[in-house]
């Protein structure tokens, strides 16, 4: 080996070609990949595996128990924990981004770490996500690696499905039993996204809906089930964000729609797992991650994350609770 080379290049040396292993080593005999094919199938076929799956979805999950709008940080934290402590639930989230997992793919600006103050270290913990200790804050070194990680594993369990490219543009609702003039929230109104952000263009084109179980077959309340709830997660506000909140200051009488302050990490983030869970002006409506601030009126805490799983731990832990018997 001559002096020059340096230590990665002698170490790259030192693997040999033939242990080179890999998924289809024993596939492709000898390294030959000259008449490698992959099995044969009709167009229509790979058509029908996908149209025929996702319309099952839609069938099952027309009516669902929990419906989660905004699958970043805390929505996905929330799913993570309701489908790991009910798998009789049927979890439906509800993104309107193609790809999933909203602010958190970097961890502030263009950059990769993720910081989590303490005891948010604990999710990481159970998730097996690496990361730094740098004493009262941790560090993952990707943002797209926790994110990554909770996705997959929310991905994973059977009875969640995601909805991606597709927005909630509004809830169903049903006057409350007790006449005062309040209503409930009864499901999630839902468009393909692109439709949801032309409906200056497309202003005919209906949406579907997806409705919160506990009713019977002619729309009357069934008291022997649970009533199914609305996460809404759906982060701060933007082109899509805060919706839920935005569009109760139509429909609580209350309008509590306080609108999120500047940033203060310390009040921040403490005071937006606080305000996570339950909402009192209109039932079955829950809320976690940013949109909280945007409800009650906090300060944003900028590039700290801890309180976005936090919060969505808060909110699913409630949730448990109420379909708790
Ligand atoms: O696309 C949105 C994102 O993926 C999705 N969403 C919003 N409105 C929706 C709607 N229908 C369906 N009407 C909708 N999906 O909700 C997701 C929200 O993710 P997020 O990462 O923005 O929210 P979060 O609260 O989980 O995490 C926020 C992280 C923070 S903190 C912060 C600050 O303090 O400045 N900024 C961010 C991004």
């Amino acid at each position: 080996m001559s002096a020059t080379k340096t230590q990665t290049e002698s170490t790259q040396l030192s693997v040999k070609a033939s242990s080179i292993k890999h998924a289809l080593s024993d596939v492709v005999k000898e390294d030959d990949w000259s008449d490698f094919a992959f099995e044969a199938i009709r167009e229509a076929t790979v058509s029908r595996a996908m149209t025929s799956r996702y319309f099952k979805d839609l069938d099952k999950f027309a009516v669902s128990d929990v419906v989660i709008v905004g699958a970043g940080s805390s929505g996905l934290s929330a799913a993570y924990v309701i489908a790991k402590n009910r798998p009789d639930l049927k979890i439906a989230i509800i993104e309107a981004n193609v790809a999933p997992g909203g602010g958190s793919w970097l961890g502030g600006q263009l950059f990769s770490a993720m910081i989590m103050r303490k005891p948010a270290d604990l999710f990481l913990k159970e998730l097996g996500i690496p990361f730094e200790d740098e004493g009262t804050y941790v560090v993952v070194k990707h943002a797209a690696l926790f994110m990554s990680t909770v996705l997959s594993e929310v991905l994973k369990f059977p009875n969640v499905k995601l909805f991606n490219a597709t927005a909630v543009e509004d809830l169903v609702t049903r006057p409350t039993e007790d006449k005062s003039g309040n209503v409930t929230a009864a499901g999630v109104v839902t468009n393909w996204t692109l439709v949801t952000q032309a409906h200056d263009l497309q202003s005919c084109m209906d949406p579907n809906v997806i409705e919160l179980s506990g009713y019977k077959e002619d729309g009357s309340r069934d008291f022997s089930q649970k009533h199914g709830v609305i996460l809404s997660s759906c982060g701060h506000d933007g082109a899509f964000g805060a919706f839920t909140v935005k569009r109760l200051a139509s429909i609580d009488k209350r309008n509590t729609y306080g609108g999120m302050k500047g940033l203060d990490m310390n009040r921040a983030e403490a005071a937006v797992v606080k305000n996570a869970g339950s909402y009192d002006g209109v039932a079955n409506i829950y809320f976690a991650g940013m949109e909280v601030a945007e409800l009650a009126g906090l300060n944003r805490m900028g590039p700290t994350f801890g309180a976005m799983a936090v919060s969505g731990i808060k909110a699913a832990e409630e949730i448990l609770k109420h379909f708790a018997n």
